[in-house]
């Protein structure tokens, strides 16, 4: 087994950044818990070519699924899988994810569901802005288009949450909540996410206070059909803590207080055992 890379966030020091510019990867982050039923169609719908990168590359963050979204992931193409045994909480993968990301030299990246109802198609949209110069961090937006299917519920919550950054941030914002977003690679260094329950709503309220740049555009959304969703009544009781957390804590230069622990699997792992 390969040797396990797990990761000291607050080990990343801009000084020694690794980065050159020709390396140009696109790195797309997909975060995934028990998400063996759909996480191929996102892998096989994101596109592996994208204007003004030189490539583009995989990165699932597998949080200690009980199914096969490890195997299922590798088969479809990923070209990185990082793994837990143990379920870590949403917003320690995406922490993770991004960072891993930074690490390994992208120049951007996205993250995206791994629940197959956000449209990875539209991700060279979705880069465009950063690509133009015109962004530093993007959001694809539900509620520019309709969105149908959505329980009242989820509807109501997801207003008062973005109502509630845009005040706090003093923007227009339309969807705080998504699960599809781009990020430019000083963004991927500098953000932090203060818990590892969740990312959405802090996770921009971080950037935002660091003078980046947000812009959201229009995605197509399709609720899911299969899987199980992790929001449930305890959401808004770890969700309001936080962002009151982040928001009574200097944005910037921080020492993240959510330590992420996930390995790198090698490939062949990732195969039924008849196909290597
Ligand atoms: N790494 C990790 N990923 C998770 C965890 N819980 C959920 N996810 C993934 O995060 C993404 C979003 O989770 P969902 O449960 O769909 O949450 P949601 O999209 O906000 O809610 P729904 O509208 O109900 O789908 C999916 O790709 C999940 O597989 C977790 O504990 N750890
Ligand atoms: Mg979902």
């Amino acid at each position: 087994m390969n040797k396990p890379s797990s990761m000291n966030l607050n080990q990343i020091d801009p000084a020694t950044d690794v980065h050159s510019a020709v390396s140009g990867a696109c790195m797309v982050v997909i975060p995934a818990f028990n998400e063996a039923g759909s996480i191929a169609k996102v892998i096989s719908k994101v596109p592996r070519e994208l204007p003004g990168f030189a490539r583009v590359s995989i990165l699932v963050v597998n949080d200690g699924s009980r199914d096969d979204t490890v195997k299922v992931a590798f088969a479809a193409g990923a070209d990185y899988v990082y793994s837990s045994p143990r379920n870590q909480g949403l917003g320690a993968a995406v922490l993770f994810g991004l960072k891993q990301a930074y690490q390994l030299g992208a120049e951007a990246a996205v993250m995206i569901d791994a629940d197959n109802e956000y449209p990875a198609e539209q991700i060279p949209e979705l880069v465009q802005p950063i690509v133009n110069g015109q962004a530093d961090y993007v959001l694809g937006s539900r509620f520019l288009k309709t969105v149908q299917g959505m329980k009242a519920y989820r509807r109501i919550g997801n207003r008062v949450f973005t109502w509630l950054q845009a005040k706090l941030l003093r923007l227009e914002l339309t969807d705080g909540q998504t699960g599809m977003r781009a990020f430019k690679r000083e963004v991927l260094r500098d953000l932090d996410i203060i818990h590892a329950y969740n990312y959405a709503q802090v996770m921009t309220l971080n950037i935002v206070r660091q003078n980046y740049l947000l812009q959201e555009i229009a995605i197509d959304y399709q609720v899911r059909t299969e899987g199980a969703s992790f929001i449930n009544w305890t959401y808004i009781h770890k969700v309001i803590p936080a962002i009151i957390r982040e928001l009574t804590t200097a944005p910037s230069g921080r020492v993240s207080r959510v330590q992420t622990r996930y390995d790198r699997l090698p490939h062949k792992i990732g195969y039924p055992a008849n196909q290597k």
